[in-house]
């Protein structure tokens, strides 16, 4: 019986070879009914999202949004209580102390991805192509290099055929682009799985896995919380200070576009905040839309 806080070199060799891992069993029944309990009193902040993640796939949308919820670390107690623990929680470090590199942190979330039946799907994305700096995938020395892992603790189950989570096992290596209908799972080529997990099961994934959602098939509540990691260089999300502005001040206001350009946090999820790149000739400056 692997020690379970550890991870075992099958997990690595899983890990590297499909760009996800489930540890099976990692919360209790009881752990799983604190949870739900807790999800049931916020229940009122649950929102469906406007449908569109879908696109335009013949599989993926359909006209019923997926729920969202946020928030898990600041509730008041109790509720907040078992989410701040699974932040830490010991399979979590020390997988991401192995996966991500030591002083790995959390970029964002947590947040609930859920779902009733009908839920649309997300097109597939990510993947190895193109490279992605904020969440690259890499192995030097017998070691896991990956800068961006998603732990989604799963808090109902996904049957098989249920729907939910699914990924293109091995793509965060993928040197090829993946084709658009791979993407939109309307050609899926037997490619894409849909991994099956009970309640108490924690996934993780690299974020440079190719993935997304498939539409919601159960009768029950799909529940899944994520929690975003990142190794401790990288940037996903944006954090609060990302603009210049609220970086530097106000005096950044005389600066040339360019120059202001470069004043931005890091971060690649950048939101409704415009990021520009810049190009040269060697004598000149521009700005890129990036
Ligand atoms: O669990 C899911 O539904 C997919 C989540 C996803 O695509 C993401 O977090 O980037």
């Amino acid at each position: 019986m692997p020690n379970r806080y550890t991870m075992t070199d099958d997990e690595k060799y899983y890990f590297d070879l499909r760009g996800y891992l489930i540890v099976r069993g990692a919360l209790s029944d009881r752990e799983v009914s604190l949870g739900n309990e807790a999800i049931d009193r916020h229940a009122s902040g649950m929102r469906e999202r406007p449908p569109g993640l879908g696109g335009t796939s013949s599989v993926l949308s359909t006209p019923t949004g997926r729920l969202e919820l946020s928030g898990m670390l600041g509730w008041p107690e109790p509720d907040r209580t078992l989410f701040r623990r699974l932040l830490i929680h010991p399979v979590v470090v020390s997988r991401l102390n192995e996966l991500c590199g030591p002083g790995f942190r959390l970029d964002h979330g947590p947040g609930l991805i859920g779902g009733n039946k009908g839920a649309e799907g997300f097109t597939l994305h990510g993947g190895g192509e193109p490279f992605s700096h904020a969440n690259w995938y890499r192995v030097q020395n017998g070691r896991i290099r990956c800068r961006g892992i998603t732990v989604a603790w799963q808090f109902t189950d996904c049957g098989p055929g249920d729907g939910g989570f699914a990924v293109v096992p091995g793509s965060h290596k993928s040197e090829f682009e993946a084709p658009v209908d791979l993407r939109s799972v309307e050609n899926p080529e037997d490619l894409v799985v849909q991994p099956v997990m009970k309640a108490g099961d924690v996934l993780f994934f690299a974020e440079t896995a190719t993935h997304g959602t498939l539409p919601w098939k159960a009768e029950h509540q799909r529940r899944s919380v994520l929690y975003k990691y990142a190794s401790r260089g990288a940037a996903r999300a944006v954090g609060r200070r990302y603009t210049p502005e609220s970086r530097y001040g106000d005096w950044v206001k005389d600066l040339t576009p360019e120059q202001h350009s470069l004043l931005y946090g890091p971060g690649y999820h950048s939101g409704a905040s415009h990021r520009a790149n810049l190009g040269s000739d060697g004598k000149k400056v521009w700005l890129v839309d990036g």
